[in-house]
């Protein structure tokens, strides 16, 4: 390969190309309703999901599967087989590429949270996180392998939720029970939580169950603190993202524009930037990603206005207009995205309606190379050759010749240049597709 690059450093020109291409596959269609995913893709480019499947609109045939194309195509493993209601499943990886599955799970009015790994080769156990009272929940695995949880309380009415916090880990097993919110007149709702790459622990979340303001807390200072974000009105669906710098992002929607608010490191948050305004309507977000040059990358629904699923990412210069990745009339049900530390990106989502008298979703699978891709068609392959070699020695070449492309995607070391020192890790990656 190296001698292929050597050959072609004379370049040739090539068309102009779309910023992102996303080949688009099937993941699932049986006639149940497969909604929601939650979906991260391993540093070999595998796409793990974990999902909910259910027979039509009978909560008791609710179950948690999860899937994964490693095989090439998609196989499944039934998590939960059993007469009562599971729901709201999120999926992370550890460092070893592990599976990590979470959910809740209920009887009548009471649910809890539970929890499950295939630490070791295959799913074990599934244990108990917290007792009866608690529901959606959202989790992520710090560097020594700890699992941290945030979920909300159910408590009967007229009590109020509250947004809860504990942990697990093989060694020391079930933390102890946190109350972050702690507010008995007012409802909390939907947490999300992400680890700095320090550990601290950052959580988001909303007041009212329909919208309210947004809370942001850390345990930097050892507890669980409440940050003003200086954002007020009526938030839904705030999610964080924390790069490898500490930064930390949140992005959230009022209305029908989504927004994303920093923190560089200062403690205060800035003015929040509208990323999406007018023709779409962002709904069902999931898994907001950074990647290690800390770019932001976002896939969200939109049913009305412009219907589908659409794709938000951050380049060189500023966030790019939304790609279609699936212009949809049918109700466009959600999408969870996900990047590697290879830059392979690749999102699942659902859409839905009836069939046969039954209400059905299906899965996809987006996905694409954001670095490496040196014209922009969604893979590394010798056609990015070329790309890249103008990028490393002709940048104003580069931009002539793929005026829609991001000569950044050349800096396979993420030092923030294109050098030399790309050259190795690109060859690498080209070798290895
Ligand atoms: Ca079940
Ligand atoms: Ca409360
Ligand atoms: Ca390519
Ligand atoms: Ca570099």
């Amino acid at each position: 390969m190296r001698a292929i690059l050597v050959v072609l450093v004379a370049g040739m020109v090539a068309a102009a190309q779309a910023q992102f291409t996303f080949s688009v596959d099937d993941v699932l269609d049986d006639g149940f309703f497969n909604n929601p995913t939650s979906t991260r893709v391993d540093r070999s480019g595998v796409v793990h999901t974990v999902f909910m499947k259910q027979f039509d609109t009978d909560s008791s045939t609710k179950e948690i599967w999860y899937g994964n194309n490693a095989a090439g195509s998609w196989t499944f493993t039934r998590i939960t087989n059993n007469a009562v209601r599971e729901e709201f499943p999120a999926l992370h990886l550890d460092d070893a590429d592990n599976v990590h599955i979470a959910f809740h799970t209920g009887v009548t009015t009471t649910n809890k949270i539970r929890y499950v790994n295939n630490v070791g080769g295959s799913f074990g156990e599934i244990r108990d996180i917290t007792g009866p009272g608690f529901v959606v929940v959202e989790f992520d695995i710090d560097s020594q392998g700890t699992v941290h949880f945030v979920f909300e309380s159910q408590p009967a009415f007229p009590a109020r939720s509250d947004i809860f916090y504990t942990t697990w880990s093989p060694m020391s097993g079930t933390g102890p029970l946190v109350n972050i919110s702690n507010t008995a007149t007012t409802s909390e709702a939907r947490p999300f939580i992400r680890l700095g790459p320090d550990d601290v622990a950052h959580v988001v979340y909303f007041t009212n169950l329909l919208g309210g303001a947004l809370v942001y807390q850390n345990n930097r200072s050892g507890a669980f603190a409440p940050v003003n974000t200086g954002i007020a009105g009526s938030v839904q669906d705030p999610i964080p993202v924390v790069d490898r710098t500490g930064r930390v992002s949140i992005f959230y929607c009022q209305g029908d524009i989504l927004y994303v608010t920093d923190d560089a490191g200062s403690g205060t948050f800035g003015p929040a930037e509208p990323l999406l305004v007018g023709a779409w309507r962002p709904a069902f977000i999931e898994g907001a990603v950074v990647d290690p040059l800390g770019r932001r990358y976002i896939g969200f629904a939109s049913n009305s206005g412009q219907r589908g699923v659409y794709f938000l990412a951050e380049t060189s210069s500023g966030f790019s207009a939304p790609v279609e990745i699936l212009a949809s009339d049918a109700t466009n049900l959600g999408a969870s995205v996900s990047i590697n530390d290879h830059g392979r990106l690749a999102l699942t989502f659902q859409t839905g309606g009836v069939r046969d008298g039954n209400v059905f979703a299906k899965i996809f699978v987006a996905s694409t190379q954001v670095y490496g891709d040196m014209n922009c068609d969604g893979v590394i392959s010798v056609g990015d050759i070329n790309g890249f070699v103008l990028a490393l020695t002709d940048p104003d070449g580069y931009a002539a010749a793929f005026p829609d492309c991001d000569a950044a995607r050349a800096d396979l070391t993420f030092d923030g240049n294109v050098s030399v020192a790309d050259i190795n890790p690109f060859v690498d990656a080209l070798v290895g597709s």
